[in-house]
């Protein structure tokens, strides 16, 4: 195994505009980062992920980039960008930025100058075609919604767009797109930003026949979209002409990708990305915006296969992030076990194999949002696909339901500082967003002064992982892949070998396991011993408990 600072460190993804907004305009900004970088060197976080803070018309919240040098106005200042960076470096952290090529905002230069003639030098910077008067090119679809061509009134052409129709598809097949795209990461490279998570990449290649989509392919275009037949070509120059140069961690964001292209994608020895960010584990169960039923051992076995891959890659571990719900909503038990079930995530998160990717507010256990109205929403995918829904034969009040268990704005509303107003993350009346009413209890000033809190827990969690290269790189055996209650894993390392054994249920189970005796227990959410026989451990609803047995001490 060759080992990486990336793969023993774990990163805090940040969605500046609802993490703190320090000069009371109802927006987070680059500043209120800096305030709180503190706080995440006291939780023990190594690398930092800001969602985009590029310039933009916030379309999709930055991810519709409309100049990549320029630091979006309301988040501040390339200073305050600047100081971001030293501040984190100072504290012996690292940030990573989001690069967003596969689309750009259709207010970008290169797009409006594209859309100005058909024989404008930036014509082919975008996925222009010619349809008929009504029709477009084929039936591919966006994600927010419709048809992912937008006729353009001037040429009669129709322009890609996955997305939104704001967020124009750039044309990879452009060399000159290419070397815009690699000029715009060494720009940000030289300022000394430690790497990328990179915004659905598989999709940068496109096939050149533009053939529809099958009414299966249709369901889920994202697989068809993410395997275009120059994806690892286009990766490996990315790789080549920068990546290579620098000591950087690049994460894809791998939505849609096959087993296939993710083996390759990330194997060291292809030289194209280090991580990439799969999406099985945190879209178990789920079609679009419906969240259908899903048991333990399906998700025991996602786990296994992305632990079992070979030592030329290393999986990531996420439950969280700005496009789903809130894990303890989703995979905890948020009413009756909220603390508890989310120091369970902790463990499971923490001691999974892999690196550990936490989202902003999961360190403190916060919850999916309570929806009731359409108009509540801010994410445009919501009402981007209202339509879809209605017509697939749900009822307006039925898709909040759904929203209420899949809506990406779950993970939107504003951190919880405090119990004060909107949770201590503005002192302005009119916040962009929702601010969780259960801030009155959940929030971090609560945590910090309460010792036995879920950031506590993650703190000292983070501070064993840190220090136990075999808990790190441990291979990995789940002890009892069928169970639908328990989760029971190994971390077997050269020294010590780590047992874990979660309850993630609602029961209490007296479960059978013997020589328990042989290890000492490490790390737990309990708050008394366990009671263990010589074959038996009594587990209570939501125990999460690291066990472990030295193999031999050092001489
Ligand atoms: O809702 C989704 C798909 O239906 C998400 O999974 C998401 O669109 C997908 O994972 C791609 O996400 C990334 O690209 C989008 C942006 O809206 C997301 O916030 C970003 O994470 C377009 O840039
Ligand atoms: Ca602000």
């Amino acid at each position: 195994m060759i080992r990486k600072w990336w793969k023993e460190q774990v990163v805090y993804q940040i969605y500046p505009r609802s993490f703190y907004d320090s000069n009371n305009d109802g927006i987070g900004d680059i500043k209120g980062i800096i305030l709180k970088l503190d706080y995440l060197k006291l939780l023990g976080i190594d690398i930092i992920w800001i969602s985009p803070h590029f310039d933009s018309p916030n379309e999709d919240n930055g991810y519709d980039i409309r100049n990549y040098k320029k630091v979006m106005e309301e988040f501040g200042t390339m200073e305050d960008f600047d100081l971001l960076l030293n501040e984190i470096h100072i504290r012996k952290m690292k940030l990573i930025i989001d690069l967003v090529v596969n689309h750009s905002s259709d207010e970008h230069n290169w797009f409006i100058e594209s859309k100005s003639s058909k024989d404008n030098k930036y014509r082919d910077y975008y996925i222009w075609k010619a349809g008929d008067k009504n029709s477009p090119p084929n039936n591919w679809t966006s994600f927010f919604g419709g048809s992912a061509w937008e006729k353009d009134p001037i040429s009669n052409d129709y322009y890609l767009h996955y997305f939104s129709k704001k967020q124009p598809d750039l044309n990879w097949e452009n060399n000159k797109v290419r070397e815009e795209v690699y000029d715009v990461m060494k720009f940000w490279l030289d300022k000394g930003i430690d790497g990328f998570r990179m915004d659905v990449i598989p999709f940068i290649s496109k096939d050149q026949d533009f053939n529809n989509l099958s009414k299966k392919e249709l369901l889920n275009p994202e697989k068809v979209y993410s395997s275009g037949p120059r994806l690892h070509e286009f990766l490996k120059e990315m790789n080549s002409k920068v990546l290579s140069k620098y000591d950087i961690l690049s994460i894809g964001e791998a939505f849609g990708i096959s087993e296939d292209t993710m083996i390759q994608l990330s194997d060291e020895r292809e030289e194209e990305l280090d991580l990439v960010f799969l999406f099985d584990i945190i879209r178990i169960g789920r079609e679009n915006w419906i969240q259908n039923k899903w048991n333990l051992a399906q998700l025991k076995k996602l786990f296994n296969t992305q632990s079992s891959v070979d030592e030329f890659h290393w999986p990531t571990v996420f439950l969280n992030n700005h496009d789903n719900p809130r894990s303890v909503s989703k995979y905890g038990n948020d009413k009756d076990f909220r603390i508890k079930s989310a120091k369970l995530l902790a463990m499971l998160t923490l001691t999974q194999r892999g690196t550990p990717i936490l989202y902003q507010g999961e360190e403190i256990g916060m919850t999916n949002y309570n929806f009731s109205e359409l108009n509540q929403f801010d994410d445009l995918e919501v009402l981007g696909n209202l339509s879809k829904a209605i017509s697939s034969g749900i009822s307006k009040k039925e898709y909040i339901l759904h929203l209420n268990k899949t809506s990406r704005d779950h993970s939107r509303t504003t951190m919880q500082w405090s119990s004060g107003k909107k949770g201590g993350f503005s002192n302005g009346n009119n916040n962009w967003f929702l601010s969780n009413p259960n801030h009155d209890r959940i929030n971090v000033e609560n945590d910090l002064n309460n010792e036995d809190s879920i950031f506590h827990f993650y703190r000292k969690l983070l501070q064993i992982r840190k220090q136990s290269k075999d808990l790190i790189y441990g291979h990995y055996f789940d002890l009892d892949p069928n169970h639908q209650n328990i989760f029971i894993y190994q971390r077997v390392g050269l020294k010590t070998t780590y047992l874990i054994i979660l309850n993630m249920s609602d029961s209490l189970i007296n479960y059978n396991f013997n020589n328990l005796t042989e290890y000492s227990l490490e790390f737990s959410n309990l708050n008394t011993k366990p009671r263990i026989s010589s074959n038996q451990i009594e587990l209570l609803a939501w125990d999460a408990l690291m066990f472990k047995k030295i193999k031999y001490y050092d001489k």
